[in-house]
């Protein structure tokens, strides 16, 4: 009996990129579980990974080709051979090039896996190579991306544990029970020891629920909060001036701004009582170091852009960027970037195609994207047909006839049932692959553990024979995952000391390498990359593009939800007279976006598709707990049980995001999400959702 013992990462969209251990016996997973020695994940992982190798040998895993035989979405489908697949691909590539160029080939691909080879290269060296189009990554936190740069100049946050540090922490718009489990033990002990947590969400989420205070504003009305919060901070003279004239750019003129936002003005936007807001300002001026701590699901509205500027304007008015235990957390992204050139190899490769935004992607595919049309669409580690906005427009988009669609993938999800070839994917105890996550600064080693099943192949091995098929000779596409990870860490050390010394052969032996950062508090040394070295709260070049370059608030209003009113293919939407609901649809604590939302032990502890209404909203509408409701919009609509909960505000309802159609009856949340583009970043705008909540009454 042979027993091996290999170390990991997990790969999924999560900020603790965790260190993971798989013992294999005889070629089989005998045990599944947290690397011990990884400084962060620290011996245990959470209820989405626990069980993996149920995810890695469900029964339901895609083992070879598959080329349709039936309709589109029809469900049949015949196994053919890797050479027959990628021979067709091929076949209608050069016809379509030949036809409309490459920049009608649109590869869509995101956060299946975050690896460095599987993800960053595989969707960078090959295509670029081809000329397809370029996707704009921007479903995720664009926007708040955009932000922080733009006032920071990086993304660099606090360790996880210097939350030791902080007197007062405010979780804004963020559930990390949920979606940054290895904090939370970091942030229990420093509430034990006497520091204050407050949560800032519309809905009493895990992360509220453990808070000392939780404060439920109205959507997307956190910007204004922000600006007011500053308002009673300079009005009450609880700000520091000195800090600000070092180290800021514009508080002058941000000075001028917040007398836009009295305490009566922010209360209406908000929903919030005076008081509560007084008593926020006051408790982030009196404890320091204050933390304030935010994802990117409060950005994902049409104002999300700003609404960050505004909260990273407020470490600035009490001085708290570079103290440990204070300033802001968000992502950790921005200490380590990989070497441009060295991912992309944009130099010996043609101009890059035009660029198609990722959440117009049916738009996209439906006539809004012209001179080419998209006429091929090859997915991998994505499942669009399930996360990305408007759901019913991608759906239609898929099933045109024209399209050729290839989907890489390692399971028949909602996305890969429309495709016209399946190309079955490794998970990742069947693939190797370099990781770091955006909640800290540990580099992993992902080894692979075990044999791939079936004909499975990892996205870099389909990249290689994509680019062998299409007579793409150049060494750099057809290099092994080692060597593309060798050179990338070389490449990238040259202009990155925190990288000395870091080998591959260090990696494979440690598994995991603690990046460390001089100061290890961000901005400590009172530096900010930007253009003028300081903190912009005025950027000048927010002016340039057209934007607003202050900080600011404007109201995000769903204007498009009966846009599709009517529309040709949609049966008639006639709005109900009752009033419509903010549909937040934020993380589900036992899915990753739509990864293991087809998993049994998973889907048992998520229960039944849900969505939660405020006992007023319910009783208006005739609802009562458990009743299915149909939520629904002039983009579509989607039946659900309801749960009726003051856990979340009156006006707004709330559903967990992740679940497949295909399983559910057709349709997800995504029926209704609005594909409508944020203020900046061309960001995703799925909380600001307007829905119609009634009983349903038989019409389906
Ligand atoms: N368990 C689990 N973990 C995950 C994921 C998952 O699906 N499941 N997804 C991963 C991904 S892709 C990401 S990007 C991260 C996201 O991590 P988070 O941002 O922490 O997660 P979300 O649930 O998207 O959003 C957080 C909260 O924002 C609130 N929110 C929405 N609109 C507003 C608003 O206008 N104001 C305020 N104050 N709050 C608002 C929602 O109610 C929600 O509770 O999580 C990652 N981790
Ligand atoms: N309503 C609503 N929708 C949302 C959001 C929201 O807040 N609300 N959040 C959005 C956000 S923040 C994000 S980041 C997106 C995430 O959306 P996606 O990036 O689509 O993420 P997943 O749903 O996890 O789907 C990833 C797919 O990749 C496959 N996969 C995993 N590993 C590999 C691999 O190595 N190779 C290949 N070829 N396939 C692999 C998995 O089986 C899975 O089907 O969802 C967005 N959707
Ligand atoms: S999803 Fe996050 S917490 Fe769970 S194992 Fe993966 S990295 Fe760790
Ligand atoms: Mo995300």
């Amino acid at each position: 009996m042979t027993t091996t013992k290999t170390y990991g990462v997990c790969p999924h969209d999560c900020p603790d990129a965790c260190g993971v251990v798989t013992e294999v016996e005889n070629g089989r997973i005998r045990s599944f579980s947290a690397a011990s020695h990884h400084p962060i994940t620290q011996g245990w992982l959470c209820a989405k990974v626990r069980p993996y190798p149920d995810h890695v040998y469900h029964p339901d895993r895609l083992l070879y080709p598959l080329k349709r035989v039936g309709p589109k979405g029809s469900g049949q489908w015949q196994r053919i051979s890797w050479a027959e697949a990628v021979g067709e691909i091929g076949r209608k590539w050069r016809e379509i090039i030949a036809q409309y160029g490459a920049e009608a080939i649109l590869p869509y691909s995101y956060s299946g896996t975050l690896g460095l080879v599987q993800m960053g290269v595989a969707s960078g060296r090959f295509w670029n190579r081809l000329g397809a189009s370029q996707l704009e990554r921007s479903i995720c936190g664009a926007a708040a991306e955009f932000a922080v740069e733009t006032t920071l100049g990086v993304r660099q946050s606090q360790a996880y544990k210097d939350v030791a540090h902080s007197q007062l922490v405010i979780i804004w718009g963020h559930n990390p029970v949920s979606t940054a489990p290895h904090f939370m033990p970091h942030l229990k002990e420093a509430q034990r020891n006497g520091s204050k947590v407050v949560v800032i969400d519309p809905r009493r989420t895990r992360t509220a629920k453990g808070a000392d205070w939780h404060i439920a504003p109205k959507p997307a009305t956190d910007g204004a909060l922000a600006l007011g919060v500053a308002q009673l901070i300079v009005a009450n003279g609880w700000h520091d001036e000195t800090w600000l004239e070092t180290h800021t750019v514009g508080w002058p003129q941000l000075r001028e701004r917040l007398a836009e936002y009295p305490l009566a003005r922010v209360a209406d936007i908000t929903g919030l009582p005076e008081a509560d807001i007084y008593e926020l300002a006051r408790l982030y001026a009196a404890h320091k170091p204050g933390l304030i701590k935010i994802a990117d699901g409060l950005q994902r509205h049409l104002n999300g852009g700003q609404t960050v500027r505004a909260i990273c304007a407020l470490p600035a008015l009490t001085g708290q960027y570079g103290v440990r235990g204070g300033g802001l957390a968000y992502s950790t992204s921005g200490y380590l970037q990989w070497d441009h050139q060295a991912v992309n190899y944009w130099t010996e490769c043609p101009p890059p195609g035009r660029v198609v935004n990722m959440n117009r992607l049916g738009a996209a595919l439906l006539g809004e994207v012209v001179n080419p049309p998209i006429q091929s669409l090859f997915v991998f580690g994505s499942n669009p047909a399930a996360v990305a906005p408007h759901a019913g427009k991608v759906v239609q988009g898929m099933k045109r006839e024209d399209l050729f669609t290839v989907v890489h993938e390692l399971f028949m999800t909602d996305t890969a049932e429309l495709a016209d070839l399946i190309l079955p994917a490794t998970s990742q105890l069947e693939q190797t692959d370099l990781h770091k996550g955006y909640g800290h600064t540990v580099l992993g080693y992902n080894a692979q553990a075990i044999v791939p099943l079936g004909e499975c192949q990892s996205n870099w091995e389909v990249m290689g024979l994509l680019a062998q098929e299409m007579g793409f000779t150049e060494p750099w596409l057809h290099q092994s995952v080692d060597g593309v990870i060798e050179e990338v860490l070389a490449k990238t050390a040259v202009f990155h000391p925190a990288l000395a010394g870091i080998t591959l052969e260090r990696l494979k032996t440690e598994h995991f390498i603690e990046l460390r950062y001089d100061p290890d508090v961000p901005f400590a040394n009172g530096r900010f990359p930007t253009p003028s070295g300081k903190v912009e709260l005025f950027a000048q070049s927010l002016a340039d593009k057209g934007f607003d370059p202050l900080p600011g608030y404007t109201p995000a209003v769903d204007q498009e939800q009966n846009g599709a009113r009517g529309a040709k293919g949609e049966e008639r939407f006639f709005a109900p007279r009752s009033s419509p609901l903010n549909l937040l649809s934020g993380a589900a604590h036992h899915f990753t976006t739509s990864t293991f939302a087809n998993q049994k032990g998973l889907l048992k502890h998520e229960g039944q598709p849900f969505i939660e209404i405020h006992p007023e909203d319910a009783a208006l509408r005739g609802i009562q707990d458990g009743d299915c409701v149909r939520v629904e919009n002039g983009r579509g609509w989607v039946v659900l049980q309801a749960k009726v909960t003051d856990g979340v505000r009156p006006g707004v309802v709330a559903s967990p995001k992740g679940r497949w159609s295909r399983l559910e009856n057709g349709r997800n949340i995504n029926w209704t999400t609005s594909d409508a583009l944020g203020d900046m970043a061309g960001q995703s705008t799925f909380h600001d959702n307007q829905v119609w909540v009634r009983l349903l009454d038989g019409l389906e």
